[in-house]
């Protein structure tokens, strides 16, 4: 598995067209520069790091830690272009990619040899640097989790492999919440049967782990051991019918969220109906306020051509990975496995 994340992304998209900024403390934030004392920080360069600055920080505490601050509002629309190109590069190899945020991917590098990974890493960098003019971060190792955590620890401008033997003694002595998906609900549970650590989880029964943390408790015994068996989970953009689309203002209303589903529902079934094609698989893809992307789909038994079908499954899904502690600020409707109905020639 090969893991890339971009550096300190928003600063550096801002870079790229304000050079006179490079080498300071440049801050990226939520609200306009005249209201930025009342927003928060989303990403800072690494130069506004060394003062302790760091994503979710208010504006102001920014500025106490340091003065010279370089403030630019947020510019969304232009970090999301620039993220496409971005991973148009990564998709150019034709394998497998899994996107998890603006920013951050995984690539199924199955079939390659350590040398070879570790090759098309340093390619990936030198064509991202040449092509879009960004620094980026790569892990490789075997699984998703244990990929995302050694790029996490080759950050910045960093490129690094972690062979299957050096695993177990990477992870000794890390606290279970440098897991990725460990937030702070898994991590309660789990010190509360008194497991602090990620070898701990390791030498923990995988039955108490499941009691306490569900589904996840087996994951985490693997990953825990050095057997992380995670794949890569591909959107099939090209063989499927999508449309997204920003809400007015970020929610945490289930509301808001059914009614611009309900218009994407319509957008998407008007392309069913036009190229005239059947589908198999209805998804939807939620995008937080932090940049972080969540898909989920379902897989119905028979080919369907039902708009209130596509509607239906939509906002379960929606129902399901709703949390209302975590803003919306984008979501997106899409049918997959689509086949012809004439002749019922399958697609994908
Ligand atoms: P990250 O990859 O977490 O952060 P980063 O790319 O800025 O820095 P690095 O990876 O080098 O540590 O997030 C990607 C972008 O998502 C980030 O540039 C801004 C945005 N973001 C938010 O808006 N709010 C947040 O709380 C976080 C964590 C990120
Ligand atoms: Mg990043």
């Amino acid at each position: 598995m090969l893991y890339v994340d971009m550096d300190s992304f928003f600063a550096s998209c801002e870079l790229l067209r304000h050079a006179e900024y490079l080498g300071k403390p440049l801050v990226i934030g939520t609200s306009e520069e005249r209201n930025k004392e009342r927003g928060v920080v989303q990403t800072c360069t690494y130069e506004a790091r060394k003062f302790g600055i760091k994503s979710g920080m208010p504006i102001v505490q920014a500025y106490k830690l340091c003065k010279e601050l370089v403030y630019i509002p947020s510019d969304e629309k232009y970090y999301e272009d620039v993220s496409d190109r971005i991973f148009a590069v990564l998709r150019s190899y034709g394998r497998p990619v899994e996107q998890y945020s603006i920013d951050e991917a995984a690539i199924d590098i199955e079939g390659l040899d350590y040398g070879s990974a570790v090759a098309m890493g340093k390619e990936l960098k030198d064509r991202i640097m040449k092509e879009i003019g960004l620094k980026c971060t790569i892990g490789i190792s075997h699984g998703k989790y244990i990929a995302k955590m050694v790029c996490e620890s080759a950050k910045p401008d960093g490129l690094k492999l972690l062979r299957r033997e050096e695993i177990v003694p990477f992870l000794k002595g890390k606290a279970i919440e440098e897991i990725p998906g460990v937030g702070p609900k898994t991590a309660s549970k789990l010190h509360s049967i008194g497991i602090d650590t990620i070898d701990k989880v390791g030498s923990t029964d995988v039955q108490l782990l499941s009691k306490a943390t569900g589904s996840f408790g087996a994951e985490l015994h693997n990953i825990a051991v050095g057997d992380d068996r995670s794949r890569v989970v591909e959107s099939s953009e090209a063989l499927s019918i999508s449309r997204e689309r920003t809400l007015e203002s970020n929610t945490t209303d289930i509301k808001d969220v059914y009614l611009m589903a309900d218009r994407l529902v319509e957008e998407v079934y008007g392309d069913v109906e036009k190229k005239n094609v059947l589908f198999k698989g209805v998804g939807i893809k939620i995008k937080y306020d932090d940049f972080t992307y969540v898909t989920r789909s379902t897989l119905l038994k028979n080919y369907s051509q039902s708009k209130e079908q596509i509607a239906s499954v939509a906002r379960k899904l929606f129902e399901r990975n709703f949390d209302a502690k975590k803003p919306i600020r984008k979501i997106g409707v899409k049918v997959y496995s689509l086949s012809r109905v004439s002749g019922q020639r399958r697609l994908s």
